[in-house]
């Protein structure tokens, strides 16, 4: 089996509330390495990576926090990302916060392009993360990765991202929280966004079984970036962004087995972990059993024997 391999990306430029920095300690406590080597994975864990050197960057917009550290992890984790793909892994990113993806996802690109393949990506989240740093009125670039990896303007501080992702690559997915600058500007593209609403009308396997269809027909590579809270609050508490109506424990559950059996992801980022705003570690293990469900663990393989 492909080898699992940990990235440590202590982040937590992208916000202002600490603690997503004690994220990937949080997850090895909670036991992903094993979780995974009990499904039969081979699984290293390269620690954490560092910041870069921080570089001398400005930002037009004054509400801007933590610019230079956000470049500076950007590029640390795009390398990081890369380099484990070409060593034929699946890498497992351990957030920090979901600036972090601002990397992960270039890396990601840059090894897709060199293959030749298109790359794909499957957005979990309560929010859009379409900012630019131009329309952030929060300043705080977690909320920006989408643009970025979509190839929107405003992004000069940051390494040119290797190839943006058209449109129809992108899939949003769990989204109840969207700012109006956001808004206005998904509103001028093609990308797939899946809101809690439809999700509750057409329930979790159609819209993700057409994406996946689509990712399996081009022979693509998929990313998946999974924020804490793309979750419900009443199941996963630790994370400073929370919003009412989130997914259920079994809806993501089924997201993560329907990815497990579609054998199309090769690359993941968990982010948005808070430890100091948990109970007892229950956010942390409740992500280790769903990283678990996307590895293979299943009560039974299907179809399952039904009686009526
Ligand atoms: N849209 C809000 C902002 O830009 O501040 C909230 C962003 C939250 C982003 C979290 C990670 O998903
Ligand atoms: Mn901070
Ligand atoms: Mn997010
Ligand atoms: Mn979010």
């Amino acid at each position: 089996m492909q080898e699992k391999i940990l990235i440590g990306a202590p982040v937590d430029s992208g916000q202002r509330q600490p603690g997503c920095l004690m994220g990937p300690a949080a997850y090895r406590v909670a036991g992903i390495a094993r979780a995974l080597q009990d499904l039969g994975h081979p699984v290293s864990d390269r620690g954490d990576v560092a910041m870069d050197p921080l570089p001398e960057v400005r930002s037009e917009n004054p509400a801007i926090d933590q610019l230079p550290q956000t470049v500076a992890w950007t590029a640390a984790l795009s390398r990081a990302v890369e380099a484990v793909l070409k060593d034929g892994g699946m890498p497992i990113t351990l957030g920090g916060d979901h600036s972090l993806a601002l990397g992960t996802v270039a890396g990601a690109a840059k090894y897709a392009d060199e293959q030749g393949r298109p790359l794909f990506l499957l957005w979990l989240d309560a929010h859009s993360d379409f900012h630019t740093p131009r329309t952030t009125t929060s300043g705080n670039l977690h909320g920006t990765p989408v643009a970025y990896i979509a190839g929107r303007d405003g992004f000069e501080a940051f390494p040119a991202f290797p190839a943006p992702l058209p449109a129809e690559r992108i899939c949003l997915f769990g989204i109840r929280s969207v700012d109006p600058a956001e808004h206005a500007a998904l509103q001028q593209h093609d990308i797939a966004i899946n809101d809690m609403r439809v999700l509750d009308e057409q329930g979790i396997v159609a819209p993700l079984t057409a994406f996946l269809n689509r990712v399996a027909e081009a022979g693509g590579m998929l990313h998946v970036s999974l924020d804490v809270d793309f979750l419900d609050p009443s199941i996963a508490p630790a994370v400073g962004t929370t919003v009412p109506g989130g997914t259920t424990f079994r809806e993501a559950h089924l997201v993560m087995e329907r990815l497990c059996d579609s054998g199309l992801v090769t690359s993941l980022d968990l982010v948005e972990l808070n430890p100091f705003l948990d109970e007892r570690g229950r956010t942390a293990k409740l992500m280790v059993d769903l990283v678990a469900s996307l590895m293979g663990r299943k009560v039974f393989d299907r179809p399952t024997r039904s009686y009526s």
